[in-house]
């Protein structure tokens, strides 16, 4: 594989449907295809020395840009918000908004932390390992405080008021993984937003490069019996 700064091409280390769609998404959102390596979690690709001088931790995403390698979702954000600010979604120092754009940016990962641990125990849990009803159900409750708490932040169309920015692509990125955990119901704001950012054409030509949702096999994970 070539690298970044020899090529200078942008080149997403990713993993379908992880929180790596939110830099697909995001960078769909400022017109930019990057190339596509692909991953897959549990697999011995992310493994290799060649993707662990990129994301030292073997995770995804990993973003191959400008001449550098950067990991974390948020930072990738926030670096292309940075260097991209014509398309207008960052929120720089100075701005009213900054302060909630960046408190987003960080809760976002509270909550997808929560999603890992379930995903963790309903997902990737092979027998004879079975996921621990104790911790499911500390954290299925810990995720619905979050989702309460995004509900609450909603006032208008997007999370900050001025409009859509990289905070609802960090953010709204969990919505797809949450209802499998946490009934969406008491949420009407929410699920109403979720509908709106799927509809934006950016996300739509992100899930196109995606392919078809098929990480979750059934529609709703119960807290399992003790
Ligand atoms: N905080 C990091 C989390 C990255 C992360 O944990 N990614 C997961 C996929 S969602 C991963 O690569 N997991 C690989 C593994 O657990 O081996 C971010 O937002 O980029």
């Amino acid at each position: 594989m070539t690298d970044a700064a020899q090529d200078g091409a942008i080149r997403l280390h990713h993993v379908r449907w992880s929180r790596s769609f939110r830099v697909l998404w995001l960078l769909q959102e400022m017109g930019i295809t990057p190339e596509l390596e692909i991953y897959e979690i549990g697999g011995p690709k992310m493994r290799e020395a060649d993707f662990l001088t990129r994301s030292p931790a073997g995770r995804s995403p990993a973003l191959e840009i400008d001449g550098q390698v950067i990991f974390e979702s948020a930072a990738i954000l926030q670096y292309l918000c940075e260097t991209r600010p014509e398309h207008g979604f960052g929120r720089g120092t100075g701005n009213p908004e900054r302060w909630r754009f960046l408190e987003v940016m960080g809760f976002a990962e509270t909550q997808a932390s929560l999603i890992e641990q379930l995903n963790l125990n309903h997902v990737f849990l092979r027998p004879p390992a079975k996921p621990s009803p104790v911790v499911v159900k500390l954290n299925t409750a810990r995720l619905r405080a979050t989702v309460a708490a995004f509900e609450a932040m909603l006032e208008g169309d997007y999370i900050l008021p001025s409009g859509f920015s990289a905070a609802d692509v960090m953010m709204g990125f969990n919505l797809y993984a949450v209802p499998y955990f946490v009934p969406m119901d008491p949420w009407p704001k929410l699920q109403a937003y979720w509908d709106r950012l799927q509809a934006r054409p950016a996300f739509r030509a992100a899930v196109a490069l995606e392919g078809p949702r098929d990480f979750y096999a059934q529609d709703f994970y119960p807290v399992p019996d003790a």
